[in-house]
């Protein structure tokens, strides 16, 4: 079941919150910034033992102090102009996003419009992508929440999944 919902994802209790992150995975602003700031310090301590994350790809930590049990950092693309690969490496950030939460038997994800923001993905085009990712996943999970940070958004993505079913 996909739910679209307008909220501050770092409230919800669910399995897994995916992070629209950097390629360091040590913080930033946006959602990024909020999530490091609701976890507590634990998170930025854990996340550099993992490495970075290259983009499209996706690492798991702990959620701390956060409601969520897990957090599942993805790096989305920085936005050039759609010819850079910027939709294949979205869609991987939600594929691999998914495989992740799958292998540590997580039931609940929700995740923020990754790239939407500071990193220029246009909003329609990124719906589309997540809102066709997620379909593909939808029966093996208990619930995907596309967490969308104002009303506007969560129409945009209620539109795309009208239009997709
Ligand atoms: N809950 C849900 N969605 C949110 C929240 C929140 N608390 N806060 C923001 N959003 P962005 P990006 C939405 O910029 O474009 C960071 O500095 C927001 O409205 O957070 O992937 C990282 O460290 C937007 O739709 O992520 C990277 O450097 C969406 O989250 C860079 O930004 C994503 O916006 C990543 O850029």
């Amino acid at each position: 079941m996909i739910e679209v919902i307008s909220a501050d994802i770092t409230t919800l209790e669910v399995d897994a919150i995916v992070n629209a992150a950097n390629n360091s995975l040590l913080g930033g602003g946006g959602v990024d910034g909020a999530i490091h700031r609701a976890a507590g310090p634990e998170l930025l301590a854990f996340n550099r033992t993992l490495g970075g994350c290259a983009t499209g790809e996706a690492k798991i930590s702990p959620g701390f102090r956060l409601p969520a049990r897990h957090v599942i950092s993805t790096v989305g693309p920085v936005w050039r102009g759609g010819g850079q690969g910027e939709p294949g490496l979205l869609r991987s950030c939600y594929v691999n996003s998914l495989e992740l939460a799958l292998a540590h038997d997580v039931r609940t994800i929700a995740f923020p419009g990754i790239g939407t923001g500071v990193y220029g993905y246009p909003k329609e085009q990124a719906a589309i992508i997540a809102v066709t990712a997620m379909q593909a996943y939808a029966d093996r999970f208990e619930k995907i929440i596309a967490c969308c940070f104002s009303e506007a958004d969560a129409a945009l993505y209620r539109e795309v999944l009208k239009v997709n079913t």
